[in-house]
């Protein structure tokens, strides 16, 4: 849906942001444009690699489809009934059945071997700086710092009734994350209602979280700025509304906010209120 230059954001971010507000991410927040084609900017050596990874298949892929195009084009001209009324009664070809049977099996090497190492690079960090636990409820995402006092907080989405000028609807969340950049950090997540998924496009980080047990990722951002995700496994009604958002800010401000969070939170949790890490010692055990 466009409209005299303005162009809508309806088909990104679902019903209800008039064409006409010309809505923009602010700078250097990694979020879903409008009319965007291919994935946000990588922020971490992960989706770096992703990136890498998509641009060697999108090659391997297209180089396929050209030679598969072009050899049927072939067969249509060549050997229609009117250019080849006598059909050859040739079945078999042993050269040509080896190269046809080899040939995908090289090429599927060639996916494998990068596949693996990536997948493997992404399993986890031997060197974790710090770790934040995450943990999916319906509908919201609560967040523990367990190397920093134990920091403890939800995380809503900011209802559209409430958004402030620059915010954006159904990715704003009321307490985002705050993560250092430069700094590897061990990610683990659990649910304490149903299945959900903690994704970060810019990071490349997509994990279920499984109630019982225990799922481990990493990332290391390296540039500050706001990265906005979404639950990414249906969860029930509020699906849609559990957005994510991350603020990666460099070492030294992270500190500070250290310093503030565990006064703020603290006094903002009902002393009756249990901690969300409960949910990885109730019965959680390591998945993998
Ligand atoms: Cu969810």
């Amino acid at each position: 849906m466009r409209s005299a230059g303005k162009i809508s954001t309806v088909s990104v971010l679902g019903a209800g942001v008039p064409a006409w507000c010309g809505w923009t991410a602010p700078a250097l927040a990694q979020a879903p444009q409008p009319w965007q084609l291919g994935f946000q900017e990588a922020a971490t050596p992960v989706m770096e690699r992703i990136d890498g990874f998509h641009d060697l298949l999108l090659v391997i892929i297209t180089v396929i489809m050209l030679l598969v195009t072009a050899l049927l084009v072939y067969v249509v001209v060549r050997f229609n009934e009117k250019a080849n009324p006598v059909p050859s009664k040739t079945t078999h070809h042993t050269v040509l059945e080896v190269m046809w049977t080899v040939v995908p099996i090289m090429i599927l090497v060639v996916i494998a071997i990068p596949s693996f190492r990536l997948l493997y690079y992404m399993d986890k960090t031997t060197t974790p700086g710090m770790t934040l636990k995450v943990v999916g409820s319906q509908w919201y995402w609560s967040y523990v710092y367990p190397d920093h006092g134990r920091i403890a907080f939800d995380s809503l989405i900011i209802p559209d009734d409430q958004l402030k000028p620059g915010q954006l609807r159904l990715l704003e969340v009321d307490n985002r994350v705050v993560v250092p950049v430069d700094t590897d950090i061990r990610v683990l997540l659990t649910s304490n209602s149903v299945l959900h998924s903690w994704a970060v496009p810019a990071f490349g980080v997509k994990i279920d979280t499984v109630p019982g047990r225990m799922s481990e990722t990493w990332m290391r951002v390296t540039k500050p700025g706001v990265y906005y995700g979404q639950c990414s496994e249906l969860c029930g009604i509020n699906h849609g509304f559990m957005p994510i958002a991350v603020e990666a800010v460099s070492k030294a401000e992270f500190a500070k906010w250290v310093a503030r969070a565990k006064v703020k939170f603290k006094a903002q949790r009902a002393p009756d209120r249990p901690s969300p890490e409960l949910a990885f010692a109730d019965g959680a055990v390591p998945g993998r």
